[in-house]
């Protein structure tokens, strides 16, 4: 038994009557009849009786009993990923359900396995907003996710002839069956349009008189608590329009323009913004990002006036957290209300808006720091831009000019206002003045935040950036996608470190045990198996579960640098044509990664890598020492699947370019040795499991900007290194396209002629050479497992839990809210 059940009044008996009856009567069929995806459909509904009763009992008794202060998570993104298996874990009820549809003829896997996944995000930032709602939930703090209702998730990835297509994911084409649609919380959201001036007596006021209205409408979607009753709300926010039917316009024969309304609206939350690092810089993105802003304020603001009659505690009983820049805007919204609705003054307004607010930033990439052109904002904010101004101006004046009287250059590096054709608004600079702390991801990261990103706001600020190290939720990411380790570490410590992670720390004794050793291997040599199985079934490339299954899944970046990994693998291919015999481990490449549609290179890269597996997989020169495999679609449950069968993890970016990462936590804690750089998060996993216990190499942060600044000349390298010249210079000619040829090319010359701007060429006789050792170290069997299983042991701090207490400690400042 995993998880302790939780009171329910659920016994298989009421389960299967409930199933049934959900056939019957909200799904208009029967047991006789129903399809796989209706009894699908059916257990959700039957579990919704439970999660909707405890959703109710953790509203009424956070809101009604207590008003206990509120984390509003307001993100653009949240991967949540499939929820049946993780509802049922986290409901206790995973036995019962998988014996009441056994009975009822039906398998629990294949039924769980017709959910699509609810792909809103693409990836670090939104993954992660799900893991905190998880860990939110399961400590029983009171929180709401805020987002929006995309229509399209993340692009569906189909590789035709090696290169990446994009399809659209209508995740929900009929509906989903754990979301509710909340009509009777819409709201009116104003666009466009104009300010007035008005006098109030002697004061003069502003008031906005917007030219249009768009209506959101919220879906709640219940994030249910791991062996706690309580169950918290994502809200995500759908478009639509005010007046959605022109029936004059209809009756006049125009049908196009009769709901042209209806499509201009609806087009706000059609789309999921398919771009993770670069700016966007369209109107329908900034109206995306007001709208999840001025629905989820409103909210807010009518929640804490059903028991406050004013806004002046608002900082008391709700905070807002930014997830990155993306809900920046909801600052001067705030500010709007306070002022304009509110009739509160500005001092009063700054200090409560200034408290309500917290931002976490997720990246140091300067292309990928928001701005938005001042000329846009004022169209479509008209009020807004004057409060940006206003916050602008009386930070500068008090307190800039205060710290560096006269430092001109001060003044234009702090401005929101970035000066130039257009001018800007910098988000970024927005979110630090608006906000009562900022934190970084990861310690690495923070630090260079402070040193590099904003030493002047921490100078002025000094408590103001914090670092929260990021983390990963044990129940989906151990738990759920690993069943049999789940089982085995359970087994022998108990269960508890499924809410504990730290816990995890007892298992480290057992990794001299004879009897768990073998047990441990044998749970990764199964998972193994299940992804070969996979790989065979959708590409038909036979791999063997002897060979190390090297892993990178994440987003194509180059400064991922999934083309080093490429490198890599061109030399050993170049070493086996040279020498048949030449001694290594076999070894499968597994890649999965989505490429934002406009990122060429990156496309480029997934190209190649699809290419050069096309003529290694079926060079029969080489006996199947390499395989290289590109799972295409890259998803939350593809990545349940890959994870737990890694042996290898690939985390090689150039330091001082990731944030933190989270896979590197995931594929750590499912007994993956981390093959990186000391970059983001990478610093903190080494720490804790010890550098003998993983593989890291390559320039460090320091080394990098050295480098750097004494002019890198990536053809010295070339020059240098003759192995690396003869696989730049395979990408340039016909070896992989002889169709094509050239076909590889901008590859190389990004490295060569283009700068190579992620120093991928200085670090890879560094990761060549810590590719050699890895090699070496897994033919050591007994030493090979010890390692695997310590990094399990000791990776226990990379809990979204331990995150989300450092958040509650350091930031949010919440207490729990038990549900009985
Ligand atoms: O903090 C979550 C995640 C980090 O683990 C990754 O290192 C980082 O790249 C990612 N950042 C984004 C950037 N989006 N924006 N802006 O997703 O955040």
């Amino acid at each position: 038994m995993l998880t302790k059940e939780k009171p329910t009044s659920l016994s298989v008996e009421k389960l299967k009557l409930s199933i049934v009856r959900h056939l019957r009567t909200t799904l208009a069929s029967n047991e006789h009849v129903a399809s796989q995806n209706t009894w699908w459909q059916a257990t959700c509904f039957a579990l919704n009786e439970e999660i909707f009763e405890n959703a109710w009992s953790t509203f009424k008794q956070t809101r009604l009993d207590h008003c206990a202060r509120t984390v509003n998570y307001l993100s653009l993104e949240f991967l949540i990923g499939r929820l049946t298996t993780n509802n049922l874990i986290n409901l206790g009820l995973e036995d019962k359900v998988r014996q009441a549809l056994n009975e009822l003829g039906q398998d629990i896997n294949a039924i769980s396995g017709e959910e699509r996944d609810p792909s809103l995000g693409n990836g670090g930032l939104g993954r992660l907003a799900a893991c905190f709602m998880d860990s939110l939930v399961t400590l029983e703090y009171p929180a709401v996710g805020y987002g929006l209702h995309y229509q399209y998730g993340l692009f569906r990835q189909g590789i035709k002839n090696g290169e990446q297509v994009e399809y659209p994911d209508n995740w929900r084409d009929y509906g989903y069956p754990f979301e509710v649609c909340r009509s009777s919380f819409a709201l009116d959201i104003p666009l466009y349009g104009h300010v007035e001036t008005y006098y109030q007596g002697d004061t003069m006021r502003k008031r906005w008189v917007p030219s249009q209205y768009l209506r959101g409408v919220p879906w709640d979607i219940p994030v249910v608590g791991f062996e706690v009753k309580n169950v918290n709300t994502l809200r995500l926010w759908e478009c639509r329009a005010v007046n959605e039917f022109d029936l004059n316009q209809f009756n006049q024969g125009c049908f196009a323009s009769a709901l042209h309304e209806k499509v201009k609206a609806e087009s706000v939350t059609q789309v999921l913004y398919p771009n993770d690092e670069s700016e966007m810089g369209k109107e329908l993105r900034l109206i995306q990002q007001y709208f999840l802003c001025a629905c989820s304020v409103r909210d807010i603001i009518n929640r804490h006036k059903e028991h406050f009659a004013s806004l002046d505690n608002l900082c008391d009983t709700n905070v807002m957290q930014l997830n990155d820049t993306h809900p920046a805007i909801a600052i001067p919204e705030l500010m709007r209300i306070l002022l304009d609705e509110e009739g509160i003054e500005w001092d009063k307004a700054w200090k409560i808006s200034q408290r309500c607010f917290a931002y976490t930033n997720h990246t140091l990439l300067p292309e990928a720091l928001e701005t938005w052109p001042v000329d846009l904002i004022a169209k479509v904010l008209p009020r807004h831009i004057e409060i940006i101004n206003e916050i602008n101006y009386l930070f500068l004046s008090q307190v800039v000019e205060k710290q560096w009287p006269g430092d001109q250059e001060k003044l234009i590096k702090l401005s929101i206002f970035e000066e130039g054709y257009p001018r800007q608004v910098r988000m970024a600079n927005l979110s630090v003045i608006g906000s009562y702390k900022v934190n970084g991801v990861a310690k690495l990261h923070t630090q260079l935040v402070k040193s590099d990103l904003f030493p002047e706001f921490d100078a002025l600020f000094p408590d103001r950036l914090v670092n929260v190290t990021n983390g990963v939720t044990p129940r989906r990411w151990l738990r759920q996608c690993n069943p049999a380790l789940a089982q085995l570490i359970s087994a022998n410590i108990g269960p508890q470190w499924q809410k504990d992670l730290s816990l995890l720390a007892g298992v480290e004794k057992y990794a001299t045990d004879k009897k768990f050793v073998q047990q441990y291997a044998d749970i990764k040599l199964a998972n193994k198996q299940k992804l070969a199985n996979y790989i065979k079934d959708n590409l038909a490339i036979d791999v063997s579960t002897e060979a190390i299954f090297d892993v990178q899944i994440k987003r194509l970046h180059e400064y991922k640098r999934q083309h080093l990994n490429l490198l890599h693998i061109l030399t050993l291919y170049r070493r086996l044509l040279a020498d048949p015999n030449y001694d290594m481990h076999s070894r499968v490449f597994i890649f999965a990664a989505k490429a934002a549609p406009g990122y060429r290179l990156a496309k480029d890269i997934i190209y190649a890598i699809n290419k050069v597996a096309a003529v290694i997989n079926s060079d029969e020169r080489i006996k199947g020492k390499i395989k290289v495999v590109f799972l295409p679609d890259y998803s939350v449950t593809l990545a349940e699947l890959i994870i737990p069968a890694a042996d290898v993890s690939e985390q090689i970016s150039t330091a001082g370019k990731e944030a933190s990462g989270t896979g590197n936590m995931k594929l750590g804690l499912n007994g993956a040795l981390t093959l990186g750089t000391l970059d983001g998060a990478n610093v903190e996993i080494a720490e804790e499991v010890g550098d003998e216990h993983a593989f890291i190499f390559g320039l460090t942060v320091d080394q990098v900007n050295a480098l750097k600044a004494s002019g890198y000349r990536p053809q010295d390298y070339i020059a240098q290194n003759d192995e690396l010249k003869a696989v730049v210079d395979w990408l340039c000619g016909d070896k992989f396209t002889p169709e094509e040829p050239g076909r590889l090319s901008s590859i190389a010359h990004s490295l060569v002629q283009g700068g190579d701007p992620y120093l991928v060429l200085a670090d890879f006789a560094a990761y060549v050479e810590a590719q050699a050792q890895l090699d070496k170290a897994y033919r050591n069997r007994t030493a090979w497992l010890h390692s695997t299983i310590l990094n399990t042991a000791r990776l226990g701090k990379f809990s979204s839990d331990r995150s989300i207490e450092d958040y509650v400690r350091d930031i949010w400042h919440l207490k729990k809210v038990s549900v009985k």
